[in-house]
């Protein structure tokens, strides 16, 4: 609001909060609207951050922007992910209260670039000497490594994160980053073996095959041909206009050393990236019912690669052993489930590499005095998502955001609470939505969706798709937030199959479809698979699959209770830090700068809960200020305080307000702030100071010219 960088922030409202009519969505849009033409594309809501993508360089991140906002009061500079950084920093540092940043926002919006820019900032305001200065090296370094592995483009992402993302920035006492930690959460381990048009498989494949040497290369017995690979072939053309490969590759190669992957380790990496491409050229025949391999030269290829011999690959991709009571049985493969098993190894290869890259990593972050450390996260994660069809990953990320948004409802409630409490002011009732209603649908023990869904996993006789849905419908055809198409209403039938169900989420009403729902939370890769690969000679496919693991009797958890395990883990993780919250939005499907679709962006205010942040928000008191600074912007106002009160701040406020008119109801004074409940009392005596201003400004003019 003051001078410097921030001149031009006067279009619409800094603020939703201020909106005169914060119930419309409408109004809200808008505002984003007309800032964004403004290049301004950071607004809050409270202390949540929005910020709408501007598909081009800004030129809003430069060292003149950092200093602008280091050490600054939030409420002082423009909204900014640096106010939101600096200002959770400070907490960190000051009364060492462990931070959380909470990125959300649908895919393409900004969330990875905004948690770039998070690090960037903690990497700028901090020393820049020794151990420190090698550390934020490894946490900057971390993030090419893992959008290589974990990135991919996509329709609506030339750089998507196919994962989701917690990373722990940790500080010593006197607020130095010392180490990190990252979880990952669901990598989408489909795009191995398949991509829809116009989109990639993940980067590292074209960046090895662009970017290694003919040394390299023939080393992994790969030709630089990226349409010699069945895994890379499906999206038809690979290349992207603002991705170089070849340069990314040593970037990779680079960022690992700095990381501290010895030479061996890196190339054992290569040869597990080469492999899955050879995999994915080993065809099939099928003779007798019985499937049996025709591309000897990709088998060839994989096992001196990996050190396993051909006849025990060829014999684990055609063959399936199973252990019935006591009675080993090994049975043929016919083409169909060959290739299916030769597609569910190429997937587990590479989760089990991404995963094993992900500890790796945080072995390299790990601080060198891991005690005492207090911490800032940072959650990159998937928005809710609804497509034309929806399957099992939508309901993963929307029940996953759904959690999100119960933390939220917690946290932002308890802040407030904490805050009125700690200025004294009496606490008011806020109405909002409670959606544990639906993460208790979902997630509920023995009840719930993923409950029903295990239990028939893992029923024998022939579970699939059908019987899980119909008795999904049985148990659940009464709940308020599941609709069965038995249940929907006539317009709703037409547009909803007998194979689809419907929930209510908070932030709208998704239909689901069935089919694959079991498939994919049973995640089954057969044991002769395993067993082989644990016979290689490549150290991490040695530890990513242990000897002897197929052994283990105890089923290995489904997809979906890995995954509310790991999210209720996050949650727990969360919910002792204090947060904030970037909403990223995109303004067009184009990837264009300067287009505001404002349709799209509606839709967004809505899968965010934008219009729900701002109704909790504006429950209470929409603006508060510290009493000293209130008195300081306002004070010409009044005759008693002008130029300058004598006394205690609080008690010059109350004497401006008391000649300002404020209505009793309007505000309250607590201990060392005031609190006003509608942005119209603020705008007025805003408006009054403006008026008072500019008649100041001509009266010292005046006298300045002597008149
Ligand atoms: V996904 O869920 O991983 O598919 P994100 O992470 O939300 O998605 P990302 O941060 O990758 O989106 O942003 C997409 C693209 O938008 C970037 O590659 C940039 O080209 C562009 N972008 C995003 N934020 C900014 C920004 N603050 N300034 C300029 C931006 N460009
Ligand atoms: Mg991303």
């Amino acid at each position: 609001m003051e001078g410097g960088l921030h001149d031009r922030d006067r279009v619409g409202v800094q603020d939703a909060v201020l909106l005169e009519d914060y119930l419309s969505e409408e109004a809200f849009v808008n505002n984003l609207e007309r800032r964004f033409k403004e290049h301004l594309i950071y607004t809050y809501i409270g202390p949540v951050l929005v910020s709408v993508n501007p598909y081009k360089d800004l030129n809003i991140y430069t060292s003149e922007y950092i200093k602008e906002y280091e050490n600054r009061n939030f409420f002082e500079t423009s909204p900014h992910i640096f106010a939101i950084t600096d200002n959770a920093y400070r907490s960190l540092k000051q009364e060492f209260r462990e931070q959380c940043i909470l990125i959300s926002g649908e895919s393409g919006a900004g969330k990875t670039e905004a948690s770039k820019k998070i690090l960037q900032y903690i990497a700028a305001v901090t020393e820049h000497r020794g151990v420190v200065e090698k550390v934020k090296e490894k946490l900057l370094q971390s993030n090419p490594v893992l959008e290589a592995f974990g990135n991919a483009k996509t329709n609506r992402n030339d750089n998507s994160s196919r994962f989701g993302k917690y990373m722990d920035i940790q500080f010593d006492f006197q607020g130095l980053p010392v180490g990190g930690n990252v979880i990952n959460y669901l990598l989408e381990k489909a795009r191995i073996v398949n991509q829809h048009k116009g989109e990639r498989n993940f980067h590292i494949f074209y960046q090895l095959l662009t970017g290694a040497t003919e040394d390299e290369l023939s080393q992994l017995y790969l030709k630089r041909n990226l349409r010699s690979y069945y895994y890379l072939s499906h999206g038809g053309d690979s290349n992207v206009d603002n991705i170089d490969d070849a340069q990314s590759y040593k970037e990779v190669r680079q960022a690992l050393t700095t990381l501290e992957f010895p030479d061996e380790e890196q190339n054992d990496m290569m040869v597990i990236i080469a492999s899955v491409l050879h995999l994915g050229n080993v065809g099939f025949s099928e003779e007798d019912g019985k499937g049996k391999v025709t591309k000897l030269d990709a088998i060839q290829n994989i096992s001196k690669l990996l050190g396993i011999t051909e006849s025990e690959l060829t014999h684990a991709l055609t063959h399936h052993t199973i252990d019935a009571r006591g009675d080993v049985i090994t049975s043929p493969l016919n083409r169909e489930q060959a290739i299916y098993a030769r597609d569910a190894l190429a997937k587990a290869i590479y989760d089990r590499l991404f995963s094993w890259l992900v500890t790796r990593l945080n072995d390299s972050l790990q601080p060198e005095n891991p005690k005492r450390n207090v911490v800032m996260g940072i959650l990159d994660i998937y928005g809710f998502e609804i497509f034309g069809k929806n399957s099992f990953e939508q309901l993963c990320i929307n029940f996953c955001n759904e959690k999100l948004q119960q933390l939220f409802i917690e946290l932002t409630l308890k802040s407030e609470q904490e805050e009125y409490l700690k200025e004294g002011i009496e606490w008011q009732h806020v109405e909002y939505f409670d959606n544990k209603v639906i993460c208790d649908l979902i997630e509920e023990k023995h009840k719930g969706i993923i409950s029903l869904m295990d239990e028939e996993c893992l029923r024998p006789g022939n579970p699939n798709d059908k019987t899980l849905l119909m008795k999904m419908n049985d148990s659940f055809g009464c709940h308020k937030h599941y609709i069965s198409h038995e249940k929907a209403d006539i317009k709703l039938q037409k547009i909803m199959g007998r194979d689809e169900f419907r929930l209510i989420h908070y932030a709208g009403d998704v239909t689901y479809n069935i089919n694959g729902f079991l498939e994919k939370n049973n995640d089954l890769l057969f044991r002769d698979l395993k067993e082989a690969m644990s016979h290689s000679t490549n150290k991490i496919m040695n530890s990513i699959f242990p000897p002897g693991e197929y052994k283990n009797k105890k089923r290995p958890e489904t997809v979906i209770t890995q995954f509310k395990t790991s999210v209720n883990e996050l949650m727990d993780i969360l919910m002792d830090k204090e947060p904030s919250y970037v909403r990223c939005i995109k303004p067009n499907d184009l990837k264009q700068p300067s287009i505001f679709d404002v349709d799209l962006v509606k839709h967004q205010t809505k899968y965010l809960g934008l219009m729900e942040n701002l109704r909790v928000r504006r429950a209470g008191f929409a603006y508060r200020r510290i009493y000293e600074k209130f008195l300081h912007r306002y004070k010409c106002l009044c005759k008693e305080t002008w130029p300058n009160y004598r006394g205690e701040a609080k008690d010059g406020v109350q004497v401006l307000v008391n000649a300002l008119g404020y209505d009793k109801e309007d505000y309250r004074m607590g201990k060392t702030k005031i609190f006003i409940r509608f942005p119209k009392t603020l705008f007025e005596t805003e408006d009054a100071f403006q008026l008072k201003k500019h008649d100041i400004a001509a009266i010292i003019q005046s006298k300045w010219k002597g008149i």
